[in-house]
């Protein structure tokens, strides 16, 4: 099925060729509802406690919310319906015993196709709920702590237009001693032993550390890193780069990528780099901003024609444009820099020319490229980073190394995000490492480590998520507040780049 699901638009500042835009979704539906939170063994249901349910019809409404008896299938007396406009949200209170986790189990359906919509725990947003069909189904929002006592849980409009019919709550199962464990072996049979290194340094991390990460434009000693240092004295460990300086559309329009030089640099100075590729498709295919042709309203690119073969051409310069990236990450090759690639992302959300087809086009290119840049090219120091944001879109275990998401919580939003870690966690059958690839509001260190919610490393996307747009170097407080990001980069749990090892010397797991 193809999935609309678009979402936080954020706002994208084009500063001349050179700008680029994250967007996200987190939505908390769930592939079955077995409520196996390991994923290890996905297929032994796990045997939970209820304790509670609570019918939405029953809960307090605001706004346009109301009760509704017309579609069939309701359990109670009705559901809640009316989600309209902002502001519309139904309340339902819940009573908890003991301090713990709970997985919320809400029954839902969709009045008109697909739809998101927000829940909170007493006024935070908590995550998403997906309504995928017109019948009743049901959509959990994983391992929520909730202390002894009541919580209102609230269904909030965002997209609107669903039937919520109750609210099942259980107890959640633990994460399991394995939870965290997962291989240091590279898909790439060849890997370097420098892209080895950096996985074995990642691996031993996962579950106990988190890397503090941050896209900057200008590499590590940009805007937003500069921003971060006046603030706390630190340097993240990750920092994240983007080829879309080097694709041909954006060349033969007079860009000079310096990605790589950065890429260098970072690395020089011990900090671990993630790229990805706003890839604006090739010229002829650009109906509009050729800096904006990543986007689907500005390219008339197909790529549901170019993998079937119906457009041969496109092909073509698909593949042109493959082998000038390619050209450009074997100089990281040659420097033995270690790269945490991460192409075609946020695939499902469909709002890159690269999602907007059927899941199966967007795993071909994923494959071809693997297939094009691990085999024809022999670069071996890439680390494959998947972040198609969506279980049907993933491309096999054998083309991934670490699954990635991208969540844009609101404003002063700290939750760890435990349900979506989760969820995308059993993509990869839990056996891949799991990254918040992009962020946002930095998630709260002490709430990830309460959750379990320990993303490999998080990265802050630039510009307005960071830096102030006009002033030297001012950090701004719109998403993470100041006291907030000066606790993360102090946290002990938090990998800061001073705190990086030599990963040229990093030994090599027996695992990888
Ligand atoms: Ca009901």
């Amino acid at each position: 099925m193809k999935k609309r699901a678009a979402v936080l638009m954020i706002v994208c500042v084009l500063t001349a060729a050179l700008a680029a835009c994250g967007a996200g979704k987190s939505d908390g539906d769930t592939q079955g509802q077995d409520g196996a939170a390991s994923g290890q063994d996905e297929n032994t249901p796990v045997q939970r406690t209820v304790v509670g349910e609570y019918e939405a019809e029953n809960g307090s409404f605001t706004g346009n919310v109301r009760a509704g008896s017309r579609v069939e299938g309701y359990s109670g007396e009705g559901y809640a319906e009316g989600f309209e406009n902002d502001g519309d949200i139904c309340t339902i209170t819940v009573h908890i015993e003991t301090d713990g986790f709970y997985d919320l189990a809400f029954t839902h359906a969709q009045l008109g196709g697909y739809k998101e919509n927000k829940v909170s725990l007493d006024g935070g947003e908590i995550g998403y709920i997906a309504s995928e069909t017109a019948d009743f189904a049901t959509t959990e929002l994983e391992r929520i702590y909730m202390e002894a006592g009541d919580h209102e849980i609230g269904v909030i409009k965002y997209w609107g237009y669903i039937a919520l019919d109750k609210l099942t709550v259980y107890e959640s199962p633990e994460l399991g001693e394995a939870f965290y464990q997962v291989s240091a072996k590279l898909v790439n049979e060849n890997a370097d032993d420098c892209a080895k290194r950096l996985m074995s340094y990642l691996c031993d991390n996962y579950g106990t550390n988190v890397l503090t990460g941050q896209y900057c434009d200008t590499g590590l000693y940009g805007k937003e890193t500069a921003c971060i240092w006046k603030e706390t004295g630190k340097f993240p460990a990750v920092v994240g780069l983007d080829m879309m300086g080097y694709t041909p559309t954006f060349v033969a329009n007079g860009s000079e990528g310096k990605s790589i030089e950065y890429a260098k640099q970072a690395w020089e100075e011990g900090a671990i780099v993630t790229m990805c590729w706003h890839w604006s498709a090739p010229a002829e295919y650009v109906t509009g901003t050729w800096y904006s042709a990543f986007y689907k309203e500005h390219t008339n690119i197909d790529l549901d024609a170019i993998m079937n073969g119906e457009d041969e051409a496109g092909m073509e310069a698909l593949l042109s444009d493959m082998d000038a990236i390619a050209g450009e990450l074997k100089e990281l090759q040659e420097a033995g820099v270690p790269i945490l690639w991460r192409p075609l992302h946020e695939a499902s959300g469909g709002w890159f020319w690269w999602g907007d087809c059927e899941a199966e086009s967007n795993i071909a290119l994923y494959r071809l490229m693997y297939d094009k840049f691990t085999n024809e090219y022999g670069l071996n120091n890439l680390i494959w980073v998947w972040n198609g944001q969506d279980a049907e879109w993933y491309p096999g275990d054998d083309v991934v190394d670490i699954v990635g998401i991208d969540i844009y919580a609101g404003e002063h939003q700290y939750s760890s995000q435990i349900a979506t870690f989760l969820e995308v966690n059993r993509y990869a059958g839990g056996k891949k490492l799991v990254v918040l690839s992009e962020n946002g509001t930095i998630p709260d260190p002490d709430l990830m480590i309460r959750d379990g919610a320990m993303w490999g490393f998080y990265a802050t996307w630039g510009g307005d998520f960071v830096a102030a747009p006009v002033g030297v170097n001012k950090y701004v407080e719109t998403y993470t507040e100041a006291d907030i990001l000066k606790r993360v980069y102090e946290h002990e749990h938090m990998i800061t780049l001073d705190e990086v090892p030599d990963l040229t010397t990093y030994p090599i797991r027996e695992d990888a």
